[in-house]
């Protein structure tokens, strides 16, 4: 990010439904993705703030279909709950403002696309979990978002990026940038790649089950980090999910597992002290019971059974990801040092093992709630 300039941003906000003036902006250094940027404006003498962000349209080719998903599944988890009576729904739901033309996002002449959101006041999110009510939090705000959108009416959501956990061609984009090796890191990752070739046999399970009807496509999030949930300052109870560029015909799986890799270690993604890289079972069970609870009997037995290595099968696939794009020159992931894709990949890996050693105590878990 780091070169933002405050004129493009004014320039940007004025193509939007807000009626006030921009006072001020902070880029916002969340995510590896798209440029965020809070900003701030007078409006009728009230201090507003909203979100400003430039979608990468690198990674999302559609930008369209994009907002399309994201006004229609916002729109339908508001209308559930303004109809279930919940309160303060512009805080639990993201709200959209529309281009002064109407449009979802705003396209500027030299082709950056431009998307606002009502900023959520009072909320904060944390990089990595400190307690089990936390990390139940997680599993609840995710577990409801799916709920919410399992009788999403119309259409089938657009694919924002097609095949985007599919693990076992993820793999094969690993194997291929080994082979290639294009930029000679292969020898510096040397026990990395081997971990990831002794793994394969993991990529093909939820995929063969999918394949076989066992497992259900369902309107998903996609990318459930536990940063991407908002919780209320003061009562540090989960308000609301972020970041929905990815929402999207899925499998609830996915959901679970990355929320594992995310709120079960006490570490950050890119930890470079892997002793202290572990699953800690309370923390396991809080989000999987909140988890479970918030989706209320919706996952069938075959899910049910594969909640546990879910969470394996998406720490290895991310960890894979951060690999392959070390592999291939860091063009991906936004990196802030040298070696950053191969460090993330290490501790993800390195949380794979601890996965593994519990994963039995995981499942049985999961069975008894
Ligand atoms: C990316 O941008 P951010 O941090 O929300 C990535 C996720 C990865 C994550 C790893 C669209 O998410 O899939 O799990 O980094 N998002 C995309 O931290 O690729
Ligand atoms: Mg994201």
């Amino acid at each position: 990010m780091g070169t933002y300039d405050l004129s493009q941003i004014h320039h940007v906000s004025r193509h939007f439904q807000i009626h006030g003036d921009l006072q001020q902006v902070e880029p916002c250094k969340i995510g590896h993705i798209n440029e965020t940027y809070i900003a701030t404006y007078n409006q009728g003498g009230t201090r507003v703030r909203y979100i400003h962000q430039k979608i990468n349209t690198e990674v999302f080719r559609d930008p369209a279909g994009v907002m399309d998903n994201i006004e229609r599944i916002t729109r339908h988890q508001r209308e559930l709950l303004l109809a279930a009576g919940t309160p303060d729904v512009t805080r639990r739901v993201l709200t959209v403002v529309p281009a002064r033309d109407g449009v979802g996002f705003h396209r500027t002449a030299e082709g950056a696309c431009w998307r606002t959101f009502v900023f959520v006041e009072n909320v904060r999110s944390y990089e990595s979990v400190t307690n089990p009510a936390l990390a139940s939090e997680a599993g609840r705000a995710f577990g409801e978002f799916q709920r919410l959108l399992s009788d999403l009416p119309g259409k089938r959501l657009v694919e924002t990026i097609p095949h985007f956990h599919d693990s076992r061609r993820r793999f094969d984009t690993f194997q291929t940038a080994v082979d290639a090796d294009r930029f000679n890191r292969v020898q510096s990752a040397g026990p990395e790649v081997q971990f990831a070739v002794s793994r394969e046999k993991i990529v093909d399970v939820i995929l063969k089950a999918t394949a076989r009807k066992l497992i259900p496509e369902r309107p998903t999030h996609n990318d459930t980090k536990f940063n991407n949930v908002m919780l209320d300052i003061t009562t540090s109870k989960a308000v609301c999910v972020v970041d929905l560029d990815t929402v999207m015909p899925g499998c609830a799986l996915y959901d679970f597992g990355d929320m594992v890799r995310t709120t079960t270690s006490p570490t950050l993604e890119d930890e470079l002290d892997l002793s202290k890289v572990h699953v800690r079972m309370p923390l396991f069970r809080a989000l999987c019971r909140g988890y479970l609870e918030a989706t209320n009997g919706m996952l069938n037995r075959h899910e049910r059974a594969l909640i546990a290595f879910a969470g394996k099968l998406l720490t290895f696939t991310i960890g894979l990801r951060f690999l392959t794009d070390y592999l291939s020159g860091d063009t991906y992931f936004r990196v802030h040092r040298p070696g950053h894709n191969l460090e993330r990949a290490r501790t993800q890996f390195r949380l794979v093992e601890s996965i593994e050693q519990q994963e039995e105590a995981m499942q049985k878990f999961a069975d008894s709630v």
